[in-house]
């Protein structure tokens, strides 16, 4: 199912991403190179970027003002997007603790014990319920907040901190951030590229070590910290012979009902006097990595999947919740018997079904989806179904607990080993491979073409979102089959270890592990004493949506160096692109870097990491001592 789909489709009579993708070409050029503006009704006003036309709107904005502010505004939506999706965890997490939210339940005590006490709360003879309203209503205090620094700020090194304080960019709360960031970029407001850059950065810091980190962390008090775990990925998830519901999104809040409902041996008997065999649930885009990281329900595919997926003609229901989800689902589904079903009241399209959901009526709206489903079986046409049965198993669960335990042992866990192996040489660098497919490259070619490139030369990758759902399926998570693709050094460690190596962290909200698991090596000495100092770098080869944009920007922010793939809509701006590209990392110690094709993204990335190896010292230490039994058993 991957590649590019012919421009017409007239035998399934829909039309996919790419055919509308061709009816849109050529696009617009000052778009792609971010120098259009209509922020007044004096525009739109646009810049002539081989400087012969128009130099400046009708405001007198240049260049670097217009695509700064646009870039500013992809944050700020970037950032609402990932810290809304919290603010509903941590609305859910008060729910639960006053039972207003049947269904749920409070499953890893320890980890709410644990930030309880990172917050300073009394937490002897303190009832888990007690406790989950304290920090359910610290999280939304957060996201108010008017004054002082967001609290998980200070889970970064204390350099970094430095680095923030000096140039006044701590997110104060993470709803004001996302308002000042608006207010700026209103006609004649901020007009210096450079202070407009300067709010992205605590706009998106207030998305990673805000929103984003409140979302990662509650959502594990919720539903439980993930742990490894097996999963498959392919389209051969779906069932002939059962119901199959996709669930498509982002929040977990609902999914996690409807895993719950499939299970429920009334809703199964219904769906065998239908004459189905069972119910089967499968995920795309990062509903499905939430619920394959807790309960291994297999992945359909990622985000250009969506429209295929319903052309197999095997899907009665289509969930959606947040984020990333077509407008063109319930048309695609139109030609098939698949419904599509929105459930939050954010995200709404026409000709699709909406079944309202909330935390008080979760459990029953997620028996009436599927319910919803089993009647639909009925309506399948076989002559219109088109599966296969490739699958590909996957082991999934890698959170910043688990890296640490796996790598240490319960009870010394930590990172060091992980440390060692990168001063050793053995392992590197590490690298953050993430987000979305864009269909103007062919789906998932980048993502893996860097992935490989960058394993074979014993990078260790962390992933989330689409992006490791594209490695998933090419079996680069598969602890055994992955290290065929490994260097040897990096083998070695992953072997004696027992891990694929690339992992799967989670969803796009969980970009947070990765700044969690950067600062724990930091912290575990030998490596610098800032995320700046580490041998690491981040990408995102395939990015579409502005939450990327904010991710990038937190990344850089946090002294990542980061590759970005397909296009960047700066180019037009000429200051503007080298403030990015070059000299943010005077300010910041990371930096942007654009380059569309992955084998080149990944000889830049290594660069980076040798570059860095070399200013601590240790690149000369990749000559490599062979583990023997002993070793590995230590290890
Ligand atoms: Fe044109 Fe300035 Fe108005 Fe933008 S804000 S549309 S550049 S006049
Ligand atoms: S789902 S933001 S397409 S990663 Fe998180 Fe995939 Fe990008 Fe959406």
């Amino acid at each position: 199912m991957e590649g590019k789909i012919p421009s017409s489709n007239s035998k399934l009579d829909v039309t996919l991403a790419w055919e509308r993708l061709e009816r849109q070409e050529p696009q617009c050029g000052f778009g792609l190179l971010g120098i259009c503006c209509r922020n007044c009704a004096m525009g739109p006003c646009r810049i002539d970027p081989f400087g012969e036309g128009a130099q400046f709107g009708v405001c007198g904005a240049d260049a670097d003002t217009i695509a700064a502010r646009n870039f500013l505004r992809m944050v700020a939506v970037g950032a609402s997007a990932h810290s809304d999706h919290g603010r509903a965890v941590a609305e859910t997490l008060i729910k639960v603790a006053k039972k207003e939210a049947p269904g749920y339940e409070i499953k890893d005590e320890y980890k709410l014990v644990k930030l309880a006490l990172e917050l300073g709360l009394e937490v002897e003879k303190t009832k888990a319920e007690e406790l989950a309203l304290k920090v359910g209503e610290w999280a939304l205090g957060e996201f108010g907040r008017q004054e002082g620094h967001l609290f998980f700020t200070r889970r970064a090194p204390i350099k970094r901190q430095a680095i923030w304080n000096k140039l006044q960019m701590v997110p104060r709360g993470v709803d004001r951030e996302v308002v000042e960031a608006l207010h700026r970029t209103h006609m004649g407001t901020d007009q210096d590229f450079r202070s407009l850059m300067r709010q992205a950065s605590r706009c998106a810091l207030g998305d990673g070590w805000g929103g984003s980190m409140i979302a990662t962390e509650l959502q594990d008090i919720l539903f439980g910290t993930p742990q490894p775990i097996i999963g498959q990925v392919n389209f051969g998830v779906l069932k002939e012979d059962e119901v199959n519901i996709i669930v498509h999104g982002h929040e977990p809040l609902l999914s996690e009902m409807i895993v719950l409902a499939a299970e429920d041996p009334d809703l199964l008997a219904k769906a065998k006097e239908k004459g189905a065999k069972g119910i089967n649930i499968g995920g795309i885009c990062c509903t499905a990595n939430e619920i394959l990281m807790r309960h291994g329900i297999p992945l359909v595919g990622n985000f250009l999947h969506q429209e295929l997926a319903i052309t197999t003609g095997a899907v009665e229901v289509m969930a959606v919740d947040i984020q990333c989800v077509m407008q063109s689902l319930p048309q695609v589904a139109s030609c098939y018997h698949t419904k599509v079903v929105t459930t939050s009241d954010k995200a709404r399209i026409p000709g699709a079904t909406h079944l309202q959901f909330t935390e008080e009526t979760a459990r029953e709206k997620a028996r009436e989806l599927v319910l919803m489903a089993i009647e639909n079986f009925a309506h399948r046409k076989k002559e219109k179904m088109n599966l296969t049965a490739n699958q590909v198993d996957l082991v999934a669960g890698f959170s910043h607990e688990t890296i640490a335990y796996l790598l240490g042992g319960m009870f010394r866990s930590s990172y060091r080993p992980l440390n060692d192996n990168i001063i050793g040489g053995r392992i590197r660098g590490v690298a953050g491979v993430v987000g979305c497919n864009n269909c103007k490259i062919e789906h998932n070619t980048a993502h893996l073409t860097l992935v490989k490139e960058l394993v074979k030369n014993d990078v260790l990758v962390l992933q989330t979102g689409c992006s490791a759902i594209a490695c998933a399926q090419a079996g680069l998570m598969d602890p055994v089959k992955g290290l065929d693709y490994c260097g040897q050094g990096l083998r070695e460690v992953c072997e004696a270890v027992g891990i694929p190596p690339v992992l799967h962290l989670g969803s796009c909200v969980d970009n947070s592990r990765i700044l969690v698991a950067a600062t724990a090596v930091v912290k575990e000495g030998g490596l610098g004493d800032d995320l700046s100092d580490l041998p690491v770098a981040g990408a995102a080869p395939e990015w579409m949506s502005e939450k990327a944009i904010s991710i990038g920007q937190y990344f850089v922010a946090s002294g990542v160096f980061t590759v970005f793939g397909v296009t960047l809509p700066v180019l037009g701006a000429r200051n503007f692109s080298r403030y990015l590209f070059h000299e943010i990392e005077n300010e910041l110690g990371g930096r942007w870097a654009l380059e569309p094709e992955p084998n080149k993204m990944a000889e830049l990335m290594l660069a980076h990491i040798d570059q860095q190896r070399k200013k601590l010292g240790i690149d000369r230490a990749r000559e490599r001592i062979l583990y023997d039994m002993a070793m590995r058993r230590e290890l």
